[in-house]
């Protein structure tokens, strides 16, 4: 058996010595996630270029016992992707390999490695798209897309990543590689291990390619900032535009003191002379033509809830409504860093639970400020709250959780567990669910060689915040 002092050497063997990263430098960049809060020493950093190499280094590292930690863009919010230390981290970023499109059922096969950007840039001449888009969208790869169950910007029309798989590779924990690539709509032979595999961040093995559905791209589009009374009026508005509009795609919440955070921190202007409670980002697609008066229609349907409007078709000012959402993060970031916590809701509570979370979280931690965006149709809030340390932090965590649990909802909508909420996962899931997650885990990664301390409590070391 290869001991771990050896390991280094069986690795570069495999992929190359220019793909296996011992030098504190040149792993650096590998070694912390993007929010800063979660890093760990790497014993290597290894970064194979086909399956085959992912498998034999995997059953490498599963025979020295050391653990395997994949990581894709490393744009993961919770630490899903950063070690805690000693393991090797797995980056699958050569994987880059892009299919062609089969026309015919409007499916296309790609690495883990292709970058979101890539892959629409590639589609686009062809006039079709992979349904998923979001802010990270230039370094978020599609197999961390896949592993966290990612969602972003138009999961109301589509779904989540997981409705875009139609089967995956995959490297399991002993170095066997699982395939389900043939593209078939219909496939009723038993376990769905592709579908188990989307949301496993990274724990029951590691995603090398997917076969993904692609839809028809709408590039005639008109976008709307609309600023309103309250979140309980952004929620009826949003449902009233759904039922409306069969062109709707986005319908983005972004509460009054966040757009004027994000206004302040990147230097953009806000287009409403009063600052409004809550402001709905919407945007409407169509094939040729930009679908503006159906949606000044339907605005003009939900009555006197839209105070005001800022409305185009054209992408420099559409552009720049876009920035007041998408750069709430990097504005978030550097205010910050904020806690961060991504949750879902009951549509039905999601008012009434961003009334509550800001008045609890702001009266309990004086100096604190809690910022909220989100996916709305989703019930997706993306709870940040600025002002407080490590320490204070664990307490906004329970408090906010908790309270999310208390309104039926999910600690986790669609950053994943990652490290950061494996202490909570138990709000969201049953003491059976988590009983079946061990067994799973048990059973395709019985030595625990995958992403330890990630999703599962895990006994062994854990990352700690800087
Ligand atoms: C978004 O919707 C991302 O922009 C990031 O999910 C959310 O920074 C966040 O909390
Ligand atoms: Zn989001």
């Amino acid at each position: 058996m290869v001991g771990a002092e050896e390991l280094v050497g069986v690795l570069r063997a495999i992929v190359g010595s220019d793909h296996v990263l011992v030098d504190a430098d040149l792993r650096a960049g590998y070694e912390v996630d993007w929010t800063g809060r979660w890093r760990g020493r790497a014993s290597a950093v290894v970064r194979p270029g086909s399956t085959a190499e992912v498998a034999e280094v995997v059953a490498a590292c599963s025979a020295a016992g050391v653990a395997v930690l994949p990581q894709g863009g490393n744009t993961g919010l919770v630490g899903g992707g950063a070690p805690a230390g000693g393991e090797v981290v797995l980056s699958l970023r050569r994987l880059t390999r892009m299919g062609d499109v089969d026309p015919l059922s409007n499916q296309v096969t790609v690495g883990a490695g292709v970058v979101l950007a890539d892959l629409q840039a590639s589609l686009e001449p062809g006039g079709r798209e992979l349904a998923i888009d979001l802010a990270a969208r230039d370094s978020a790869t599609i197999g961390g897309l896949v592993a966290t169950n990612a969602g972003g910007l138009r999961v109301l029309r589509h779904g989540t990543m997981r409705a875009q798989v139609v089967g995956l590779e995959a490297v399991l924990a002993d170095g066997t590689v699982v395939s389900r690539l043939a593209g078939l709509a219909k496939d009723a032979t038993g376990y769905d291990l592709s579908s188990l595999l989307v949301g496993s961040e990274g724990t029951l093995g590691v995603v090398t390619a997917a076969r993904l559905r692609l839809v028809p791209r709408r590039p005639a589009r008109v976008t709307a900032l609309l600023a309103l009374a309250s979140v309980a009026d952004a929620v009826d508005v949003a449902a009233t535009l759904r039922d409306r509009l069969d062109s709707l795609d986005v319908a983005e919440l972004v509460v009054g003191p966040t757009l004027a955070l994000v206004a302040q921190e990147r230097h953009l202007s806000s287009p409403f002379a009063e600052p409004p409670a809550a402001a709905l980002l919407v945007e409407c697609g169509a094939r040729t033509e930009a679908p503006v008066e159906a949606l000044a229609d339907a605005v003009l349907a939900s009555g006197s809830l839209v105070l005001d409007a800022a409305v185009s078709d054209q992408p420099a000012a559409r552009a720049r409504l876009w920035q007041l959402r998408e750069e709430i993060t990097e504005a978030l970031q550097a205010a910050g860093p904020p806690r961060k916590l991504d949750v879902s809701l009951p549509l039905d509570r999601l008012a009434a639970f961003a009334d509550e979370v800001v008045a609890q979280v702001e009266a309990g931690h004086p100096g604190a400020a809690c910022h909220l965006f989100g996916h709305v149709l989703d019930g997706n809030l993306h709870v940040n709250v600025l002002g407080v340390d490590d320490v204070t932090g664990e307490a906004v965590d329970e408090l906010v959780l908790g309270l999310v649990a208390a309104a039926g909802g999910s600690i986790g909508a669609e950053h994943g567990i990652g490290r950061a909420k494996v202490r909570w996962l138990h709000l969201s899931r049953s003491p059976a669910e988590l009983a079946a997650f061990r067994a799973i885990k048990a059973a395709l990664d019985p030595a625990g060689t995958f992403s330890p301390g990630v999703l599962l409590p895990d006994p062994g070391p854990r990352a700690s915040p800087s």
